[in-house]
């Protein structure tokens, strides 16, 4: 019934914006046909060639000429020890108070998960980050962390880029063994944007340890801790390293929003402190914390909370690196950066420009500069190669202020507004989001709570409403499915709950579950889930990370395996033959599994048949073969 249920809900039917992948062909999920894993990456390749990508086709390509990627040279023979060996050895705990002995300032990179998903609408490939994670082991094993996992990276990869995000996981966890991976948690809408029942968080957590997280950020939408525990307390049981987050809104100097004042955030780290947190998280999601204030604000829970404080903003207001150096002077622990190539804008501020605003001080980050520029000369030739995805803002924006809209939701919603016609429209869209807020009685917004916003912004400035439309008792009015799940409680309970006045109009006179929604979940019997879930495949074997990307995601789990049985290993294909297919006398290679590498050359395209198919001629490993794929342009 859970499955069923699942599959009902709305949230998990479409999250999506864009363009179907090419999965609406029932051929999908005919599994009978057994065909190797050549002919079926051929057939992807042939497809994007004749057909285009459905995401790519009709947006800005990348530049003619584009240099590749190059991997920079290490710079030592081994990778040195980091803060992974220190977990490993001594445990969570050691990390946390070696954090506090630290003078230097210790650096996360975000480029592989916040970078992408700020810039890019989170479409990064694997294989770009994976061939680039040895460099980190061995030239950058100084840096505290490489955030990489968790927030929307995990459906996107099922979802758009055809891939496991286990998989990258666990590439990543090889290619860079001594530099702790970082995630981020919505505690327990897992990484998802719904609660998931107990233990479906427990599990999800205890497979991410498996499978190569080291330090667990987690945080929940509405900065709720009571809803944060399970997922705390998994992340706890596991060995890891719990960070304990607060997201950050408002403005503590503001007395018009004395709601998130600086009371309110020293009560709540202390509550996640007694909650079992090692680090504390402050997790500034749009970039709303200004310099002045997080001079007070860090100090502040310095002093009171006692743990070693982990700071995280985003650019786009452009002054972010004045945020990150005051927090430094009042002695912030940890920051978040992102690889030049993937800073600014909705993302986080420059690592190498910090790194270098603070050499010779005495918060040194004791990064070698040279080796942030090597990597950062790589991702900017990645990021050339996403062309097709980028839509952020082309300048600081101060509108920020006004719209509080996290950086990692910034593209997506500018994306959806774009779809649904209202991109000249945006200036109006980020206006209404401010006022949904105030109407929603001025909330945290941050994935979920945010996408909820977003969508009741979207549907106002679609249909012309205004809020006091909305809130008129007499206007009769259909809410978006997120708003009503939240306003019902499914999301939890901001600090004063939500206004009576909107739950009356959402609910229509029901009443909302005001406790942890998670309390009110059965817990869901997982083998029984697997054992269908298998019979569904035809016997296909679920293994553990099988099991839990289903549960979290069961349609998208479902598309993707129907398309990885039609077009296999597709993420092993170099980025430009992914988005753009080939180009006849092109030749690529494409290793499919460890010591097992297709060589591809594309020979030729017929024309269209009368049943409007295309032949496409390849050679393979140095032998003729021809796929055939139906002509949709
Ligand atoms: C996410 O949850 O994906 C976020 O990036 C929140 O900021
Ligand atoms: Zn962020």
């Amino acid at each position: 019934r859970f499955v069923e249920n699942l599959l009902k809900h709305p949230t998990f039917l479409e999250n999506s914006y864009t363009t179907k992948f090419i999965d609406t062909t029932p051929e999908l999920f005919d599994f009978k046909k057994r065909r190797d894993r050549g002919t079926k990456v051929l057939t992807y390749i042939a497809d994007i060639t004749v057909n285009g990508h459905p995401e790519a086709k009709d947006r800005p390509r990348p530049a003619e000429g584009l240099r590749a990627p190059v991997i920079p040279a290490p710079r030592a023979e081994k990778p040195a020890a980091g803060t992974r060996n220190l977990l490993d050895e001594k445990g969570p705990q050691a990390v946390a108070d070696w954090m506090k002995e630290q003078k230097q300032l210790l650096l996360t990179d975000t480029t592989m998960r916040d970078g992408h998903q700020s810039l890019l609408a989170t479409r990064m490939r694997s294989i770009d980050m994976i061939k680039v994670a040895p460099s980190y082991a061995v030239n950058l094993p100084q840096l505290f962390s490489v955030e990489a996992w968790g927030g929307a990276t995990f459906d996107v990869a099922y979802r758009f880029l055809q891939e496991c995000p286990w998989q990258r996981l666990r590439d990543l966890r090889s290619h860079m063994p001594n530099i702790m991976i970082q995630m981020l948690l919505r505690g327990s809408n897992g990484v998802g944007y719904t609660n998931y029942p107990d233990n479906v968080v427990q599990s999800f957590v205890k497979q991410a340890a498996i499978s190569g997280v080291d330090l667990f950020r987690v945080f929940d939408s509405l900065n709720w801790v009571e809803n944060m525990r399970v997922a705390m307390d998994a992340v706890l049981e596991n060995n890891k390293l719990c960070e304990g987050t607060i997201c950050y809104t408002g403005d503590i100097y503001d007395p018009n929003r004395a709601k998130y004042d600086l009371n309110y955030y020293v009560k709540m780290g202390k509550e996640l402190r007694d909650a079992g947190a090692h680090i504390l998280g402050l997790k500034d999601m749009a970039g709303l914390l200004k310099p002045a204030q997080a001079r007070v604000l860090v100090k502040a829970l310095k002093e009171e909370v006692g743990l070693p404080i982990h700071l995280h903003t985003h650019d786009t207001s452009g002054i972010s690196a004045a945020t990150v150096l005051a927090a430094s002077e009042a002695g912030v622990d940890a920051v978040d950066a992102a690889m030049d190539a993937f800073s600014g804008s909705t993302s986080q501020p420059c690592l190498g420009s910090i790194a270098e605003a603070l050499r010779n001080t005495d918060r040194d980050s004791g990064l070698d500069v040279e080796a942030i520029r090597d990597i950062s000369r790589y991702w900017e030739a990645v990021r050339g190669q996403y062309a097709a995805f980028e839509s952020g803002t082309a300048a600081p924006a101060s509108e920020v202020y006004l719209h509080e809209m996290p950086g990692g939701q910034f593209t997506n919603l500018k994306a959806q507004a774009r779809s649904m016609g209202l991109e000249e429209r945006w200036h109006e869209v980020a206006q209404t989001y401010a006022d949904v807020n105030l109407m929603f009685g001025d909330i945290p917004k941050v994935t979920p709570s945010s996408k909820v916003v977003g969508d009741m912004a979207l549907m106002m400035v679609s249909q012309g409403l205004t809020r006091k439309q909305v809130e008129d008792p007499t206007v009769d009015l259909s809410f978006p499915d997120s708003v009503i799940d939240m306003m019902r409680g499914n999301l939890g309970q901001p600090k004063g709950g939500f206004p009576a006045n909107i739950i009356e109009k959402v609910l229509k006179g029901d009443k909302p579950n005001t406790e942890r929604p998670g309390k009110h979940l059965p817990p869901v019997d997982l083998e029984e889930v697997r054992a269908k879930l298998s019979e569904e495949l035809e016997g296909f074997a679920i293994d553990d990370e099988d099991l839990n990307g289903y549960l979290m995601y069961p349609k998208v789990f479902l598309d993707y395996m129907g398309r990885h049985r039609m077009y296999g290993p597709v993420r092993t294909l170099p980025t430009k033959t992914f988005f753009y297919g080939m180009e006849q006398g092109e030749e690529i290679s494409a290793e499919i599994s460890p010591g097992k590498t297709l060589e591809i050359r594309m020979q030729a395209i017929s024309e269209t048949n009368d049943e409007g198919d295309v032949k496409v001629y390849f050679e393979l490993n140095g032998q003729p073969r021809s796929v055939t794929v139906p002509n949709r342009m």
